[in-house]
C-alpha cells in the first residue's frame, strides 16, 4: 500500500510539496479528520496517511496485493483485455487504467564490478522496510537529484564517513520546514475548499496566488529583497511564487540561478567545494527544483566530501569500494540515488499489446505518444493516469491524479449511457496532440537541461519532452473541451 511512498523510504524522504495541499480532495470528512504534523510530512507519515486512506473507504478488499503485472493483451474480437500477473494468472476486463506511477521504475546505473563489492548497496527508491544502519560505516551516495539531496544530511548524522559522488551540481532551496501549529492547522481546515479550488485552477497544482511580474521588469534591489523574502519562506515557492518568466526566460532565469549560487557560496565554507556545488550547465528550474534541509550546511561537516565525477569519472566499483579515473575510495556501503526511467519505464516493463499484436514498446520506439496523456492510439479502453502528455510530474502530484481519474471515471460513466462498449484516440488526434505538446515545451527551458524529463538519465532512451509544459489551466480547458464536443478525438464504439 502507497506505491511511492511505499518504496522510497530512505531516510530524510519526505514530500516536497506542503501536507495540506499533498493530500486527497475527494472526501471533506477525511480532510477534517486527518491531522498532518507538519508543513512537509515524511515518508512515514504520507504512508500512514496512505494506509488510513485504504482503511476509512474500504479499499483493501478490491486490492490483490504481491501482483506483479507482466503482460496485457486486447483481443480484438471480444474487446476485452486480458491482464497476465507474474505467476500466469489471467483476468478478463473491458478496461484497463494503469497507475503504475511516473517515478516508480528504479534506475541503478550499470558500473562495472557491482557484483563483486563485499559490502551492502541500496537504491533509494527499493530501500529495506527494516532500514539500513549507518553507525560507524563508510558511506558513498551517487546521485544529487532531489532524493540525494534529501538523504545527504541525515546520512552524514549517522555515518562515519559520508563521501558524495556528484556529476551534475544542483540548485537548491531550503525546505523551511515546521511543525503546524494547532491554529494553522485550524485554520486550513477551515479553508480546504478554497485551497482545493486554487491547486486546480493554478499553473503547477499550488494554491499560492499566481504572480503577474517579470523578473525584469522590477529594480535589481526589488529583485533581490523578493528572492530573499522567498528563500527565507523556502519551497518550491521560489520557483512559482518570485516571478512569472523563470522557466520561460534565460535572462529573467539568469537572476535566480544567479541567487541560488550566491547563496550556496555563502553557506558552504570551501570555496572549492562551493565552486563544485555551484550549477552552471543549466538553468534553474529547467530539472526538477529539490528543496532541502541543511543541504549545502551539510558539507561544512568534517566527515563528508564530495568528488566530482564529471572530471574524474567512475571507472568501477572493487571489491572495497568505488574508484574513479583519479583516487580510490574504501566504502562499506553505496548509496545509489540516481533516479527512474521516468515516466514511460513502468509502464513499458509490462509487455502491452494492443489492436493487432501492436505492442506499447515498438509503438514508443523513438519515444510515448498519446493523446491528452491519457490514451494512446492503437490501444482501446486502455487509460494512463498521468500518463506522458500530461502535466503529471510538472504537477503537484495528486491535483493532477485526481483530475485524471475524475475524466477516466466520468468517460466510462458517459459510454455506461450511451451503451458504448470501446473507446479509442485516433491517430490523428494523438499527432495533433504530440505536435501541439512539443510546441508548448519549447517555450520553456526544459531543453536546456539534461534531465529525467527528457529521458537523458537512461542510456538509449529516446530524448523527448515527456511531460505536457503548457500548465494546467490549458491542460485542464482542452480536456473538458474535447469531452464537451462529445469526446473529440476518440472513437466511441457500441
Ligand atoms: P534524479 O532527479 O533523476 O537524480 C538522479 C541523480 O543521480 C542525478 O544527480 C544524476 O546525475 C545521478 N546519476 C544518475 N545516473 C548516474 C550515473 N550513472 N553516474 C553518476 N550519477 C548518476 O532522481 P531522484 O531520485 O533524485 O529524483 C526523482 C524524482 O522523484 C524527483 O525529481 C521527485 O519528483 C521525486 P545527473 O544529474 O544525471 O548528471
Amino acid at each position: 500500500m502507497g506505491g511511492t511512498w511505499y518504496w522510497n523510504r530512505y531516510p530524510g524522504a519526505r514530500c516536497d510539496s506542503e501536507s495540506f495541499y499533498y493530500c486527497y480532495s475527494f472526501s471533506e470528512e477525511l480532510e477534517q479528520e486527518w491531522e498532518w504534523s507538519s508543513k512537509y510530512p515524511e515518508q512515514p507519515e504520507i504512508l500512514r496517511y496512505l494506509e488510513h486512506v485504504a482503511d476509512r473507504f474500504d479499499l483493501r478488499r478490491d486490492i490483490t496485493f504481491e501482483t506483479r503485472v507482466v503482460e496485457a493483451r486486447f483481443d480484438d474480437e471480444t474487446g476485452f483485455w486480458e491482464v497476465v500477473t507474474e505467476p500466469g494468472e489471467r483476468f478478463l476486463t473491458r478496461f484497463l487504467v494503469t497507475a503504475v506511477g511516473c517515478l516508480s521504475a528504479a534506475n541503478v546505473p550499470e558500473i562495472a564490478g557491482l557484483e563483486r563489492f563485499r559490502g551492502e548497496w541500496f537504491h533509494t527508491g527499493a530501500w529495506p522496510k527494516e532500514g539500513v544502519d549507518f553507525k560507524g560505516k563508510r558511506v558513498g551516495l551517487i546521485g544529487t537529484g532531489s532524493t540525494g539531496i534529501q538523504a545527504t544530511p541525515v546520512i552524514a548524522r549517522q555515518a562515519r564517513h559520508l563521501t558524495v559522488f556528484q556529476r551534475t551540481a544542483n540548485y537548491s532551496v531550503p525546505a523551511r520546514n515546521a511543525p503546524l501549529t494547532p491554529e494553522r492547522a485550524k485554520e486550513i481546515k477551515a479553508n480546504y475548499a478554497e485551497i482545493h479550488r486554487r491547486t486546480r485552477e493554478s499553473q503547477a497544482g499550488f494554491p499560492y496566488f499566481p504572480v503577474e511580474r517579470s523578473a525584469l521588469e522590477v529594480s535589481e534591489e526589488r529583485r533581490q529583497e523578493i528572492y530573499e523574502q522567498i528563500w527565507q519562506e523556502g519551497g518550491f515557492k521560489f520557483l512559482w511564487g518570485t516571478f512569472n518568466d523563470i522557466l520561460r526566460d534565460r535572462e529573467a532565469n539568469a537572476t535566480a540561478s544567479e541567487f541560488i549560487r550566491g547563496k550556496i557560496r555563502e553557506i558552504v565554507k570551501d570555496p572549492g567545494t562551493a565552486e563544485l556545488l555551484c550549477p552552471t550547465d543549466h538553468p534553474y528550474g529547467s530539472k526538477r527544483p529539490p528543496i532541502d534541509t541543511d543541504y549545502f550546511e551539510t558539507y561544512n561537516r568534517d566527515n563528508v566530501s564530495l568528488v566530482d565525477i564529471r572530471s574524474s569519472p567512475i571507472v568501477e566499483i572493487t571489491e572495497d569500494g568505488l574508484r574513479t579515473e583519479e583516487a580510490e575510495y574504501p566504502l562499506d556501503t553505496i548509496v545509489f540515488a540516481t533516479g527512474f526511467d521516468a515516466m514511460t519505464g513502468s509502464l513499458l516493463k509490462i509487455d502491452i499489446r494492443g489492436e493487432g499484436g501492436l505492442s506499447l514498446r515498438d509503438k514508443w520506439a523513438e519515444g510515448p505518444r498519446t493523446y491528452l496523456g491519457l490514451q494512446i492510439a492503437g490501444f482501446p479502453n486502455l487509460f494512463t493516469i498521468t500518463g506522458p502528455g500530461s502535466p503529471s510530474v510538472l504537477v503537484n502530484m495528486p491535483v493532477a491524479i485526481e483530475h485524471h481519474v475524475d475524466w477516466i471515471s466520468d468517460c466510462i460513466e458517459h459510454m455506461a449511457e450511451e451503451g458504448a462498449l470501446r473507446i479509442e484516440a485516433t491517430p490523428e488526434a494523438e499527432d495533433a496532440w504530440v505536435e501541439h505538446s512539443n510546441e508548448v515545451a519549447l517555450e520553456t527551458l526544459y531543453y536546456d537541461a539534461r534531465s529525467w524529463y527528457l529521458g537523458v538519465n537512461i542510456p538509449g532512451k529516446p530524448r523527448v519532452f515527456m511531460p505536457y509544459a503548457g500548465g494546467q489551466p490549458l491542460y485542464r480547458e482542452q480536456c473538458q473541451a474535447v469531452v464537451d464536443e462529445g469526446y473529440r478525438g476518440f472513437e466511441l464504439r457500441g
